[in-house]
């Protein structure tokens, strides 16, 4: 199977497993696992941060950065598509009592007037405070869209005039620096947080990164922990990461390439595909030329040996990885075509 569902279905690399075979470890709810140490302070150093936190998954990172930026009650602005509205099974309510402002954006990105007119002024007493502005990077439901970084830009400074934290999921944020020629520790100078995963287009098994201030870090690490997240010899599992942030960075622009030509080849046959707006390693297309909704297309090109997931009824969304070939996204090409 050619399986674009996500790049989530990447497996280890062999210098992954090497690597974890023989990964010194400790306890680290006791802050002794020297890999899991070593995985942590090349994060911040990558981000340009103090500090950095080992986490189980992307919604982990994202939900104890949430917590730890808000309190019951508060309001946190988010794009109305994002992962953390979206995806992430109403934890912002669940896990942290806090109430979701949207706010639509094109492809994900959200105008800053309209974020700023999304702040509450929290001396009526109506309102809740607002203490929280969460961008994602790239959008995972804009089809891998990178942010304009002049509007990260505003809205980190908009926010921070006002004490308003900003949070950044970044749980493609490689794909976003290899695809603008932004370094990934420029595109965190503008917030706060930022949550990056390890298990998507880097390969690593399982883990994602939370960045900030030491002291940032120092109240996530206790969220952490109250959510379960606090692991013992997980330096197995860092000792992947290791390898992901050394070594599987800069390959991201084979994916983006594949992406492109994915999006290229599919509207050439008549498919709803921008190539332009495959600016990373996704590329989201209408499938309505074929007759069909999207649900019933991905069950008919699983049968040609496709695989990839629906996102609205009448998109599908292709994602490239380390794990498919140029060759098989052409052979994916004509998986589609065969349906046309
Ligand atoms: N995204 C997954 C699914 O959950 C949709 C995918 O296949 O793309 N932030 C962003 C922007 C994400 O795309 C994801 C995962 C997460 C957070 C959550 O990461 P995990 O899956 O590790 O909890």
């Amino acid at each position: 199977m050619i399986d674009l569902r996500s790049d989530t279905v990447t497996k280890p690399t062999q210098a992954m497993r090497d690597a974890m075979a023989v990964a010194e470890v400790g306890d680290d709810v006791y802050g002794e696992d020297p890999t899991v140490i070593r995985l942590q302070e090349l994060a911040a150093k990558m981000l340009g941060k103090e500090a950095g936190l080992f986490v189980v998954s992307g919604t982990m990172g994202n939900q104890v950065a949430i917590m730890t930026h808000t309190q019951r009650g508060d309001e946190l602005i988010t794009e109305a598509e994002s992962h953390i509205f979206y995806y992430e099974v109403g934890d912002i309510a669940a896990l942290s009592g806090v109430q979701a402002r949207q706010v639509p954006g094109k492809r994900g990105i959200m105008d800053p007037d309209d974020v700023n007119h999304a702040i509450r002024d929290s001396s009526n007493i109506h309102f809740p405070r607002t203490s929280l502005i969460a961008l994602e990077n790239t959008h995972n439901r804009g089809g891998g869209k990178v942010w304009p970084i002049e509007y990260v830009r505003e809205i980190a400074g908009i926010a921070h005039e006002r004490g308003i934290a900003v949070h950044m999921d970044g749980a493609r944020i490689f794909n976003a620096s290899v695809a603008s020629g932004i370094a990934p520790d420029v595109w965190a100078s503008y917030a706060d947080s930022v949550m990056f995963c390890l298990s998507k287009g880097l390969c690593a098994p399982v883990g994602s990164m939370l960045v900030g201030s030491r002291d940032f870090i120092d109240r996530a690490r206790k969220n952490r922990k109250r959510l379960g997240g606090g692991l013992r010899q997980a330096g197995i599992l860092a000792a992947a990461g290791i390898v992901a942030l050394e070594t599987m960075v800069d390959r991201l622009a084979e994916d983006h390439a594949n992406a492109k030509l994915l999006a290229d080849e599919l509207a050439r046959l008549g498919y709803g595909s921008d190539p332009a707006e495959a600016e990373t390693n996704m590329a989201m297309v209408d499938v309505s030329v074929s007759g069909k909704d999207a649900l019933s297309f991905v069950q008919l090109v699983k049968e040609k040996g496709v695989l990839c997931n629906a996102v609205t009824p009448t998109t599908v969304r292709l994602v490239t990885h380390h794990d498919v070939t140029t060759q098989q996204c052409r052979e994916a090409v004509q998986a589609f075509k065969s349906l046309l």
